[in-house]
């Protein structure tokens, strides 16, 4: 037997890995394909204190990379999020992570502050500072270390839970993003969102994305190398900040990679629309991946590589 258990700070979890948010719904949609308790959290799609109706079609093209979308953070809100969505994760026994998304900070704070009286099956707040879909980037607060701040401070003072800012690794220097949010009293980083990216049709001479300036971010196998990265330089730079690793993570072996490179926690996204079970499939393999060398407890092998 493997000791997968993990903290991404205080958190304590029966191990690493979980959903990545956007990628399995508001609420228990994966439960019908395996018991969602099983996997270390389940992360919900980001929701605003509004509901919001996202960008139009198509919002999904696959790419011989990885996958582009511009959803356009489509959501309920959050009230309606804790009436409809959080009862059928509570019926799964899921450990939930709430990610919340603003185009200012007010709107952070009001979001944050709709959470501050829920259930404790609430674990944690992720803070979605890096949407690449909202006017073409526009209100993406993890480009600037102040910003991320300024977010992260409001929403700590909003509601008790810990906070996790998700980071971008999408500018030049992600550490000082990553310092900007341990500052204002994140209890931990995801990184990273989606990258950049486009789609052209050379028959049409269009957009593959419905995005009103036809972005997209871009996820799956071609942005792994860029998460390891970004995990790797934050552990370096910030030893005492606990990292959840994200980006192209479709294997055990590529969870165990931003585990040694530093994460404490690791979310599978991509992965999910190809194999609804890509969550479990990727602790199963994880825990093969340690019982074969002899690994007895996860937390072994975080931050390996700098050993
Ligand atoms: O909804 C989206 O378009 C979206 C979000 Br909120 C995000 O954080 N990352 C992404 O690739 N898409």
């Amino acid at each position: 037997m493997i000791d997968a258990t993990t903290r991404i700070g205080d958190v304590q979890l029966p191990n690493p890995i979980m959903t990545a948010s956007g990628t399995s719904g508001h609420g228990a949609e994966l439960d019908a394909y395996f018991p969602l308790a099983m996997l270390g959290a389940v992360v919900v799609k980001s929701l605003a204190a509004e509901p919001w109706g996202g960008n139009p079609a198509p919002r999904l093209r696959d790419v011989r990379e990885g996958m582009l979308n511009s959803v356009g953070l489509q959501g309920p809100g959050v009230e309606a999020w804790l009436a409809n969505d959080l009862p059928s994760l509570q019926r799964a026994r899921a450990r939930v992570v709430v990610s919340i998304w603003g185009r200012t900070i007010e709107e952070f704070e009001k979001a944050a502050a709709q959470l501050a009286g829920a259930a404790d099956d609430i674990i944690a707040v992720e803070v979605n500072l890096s949407c690449p879909n909202l006017d073409g980037g526009a209100h993406l607060f993890a480009h600037d270390g102040r910003d991320t701040s300024s977010v992260v401070t409001a929403v700590v003072a909003a509601q008790s839970r810990p906070v996790w800012a998700k980071l971008t690794a999408h500018v030049t220097d992600v550490v000082a993003i990553a310092s900007g949010a341990q500052d204002a009293g994140a209890a931990a980083v995801t990184v990273t969102n989606t990258l950049f990216g486009m789609a052209i049709d050379p028959n049409t001479r269009h957009y593959r994305l419905g995005s009103t300036a036809g972005g997209g971010g871009l996820s799956g196998r071609a942005i792994h190398p860029v998460a390891v990265r970004a995990v790797h330089d934050i552990h370096v730079a910030l030893p005492e900040l606990p990292i959840v690793g994200v980006g192209g993570v479709a294997s055990g072996a590529d969870a165990v990679e931003l585990l040694l490179a530093g994460a404490s926690g690791v979310q599978v996204g991509t992965a999910t629309f190809a194999d609804p079970r890509a969550p479990l499939q990727v602790l199963e393999e994880l825990e093969q991946w340690c019982a074969a060398r002899g690994v007895r407890a996860v937390t072994e092998i975080i931050g390996g590589v700098h050993a």
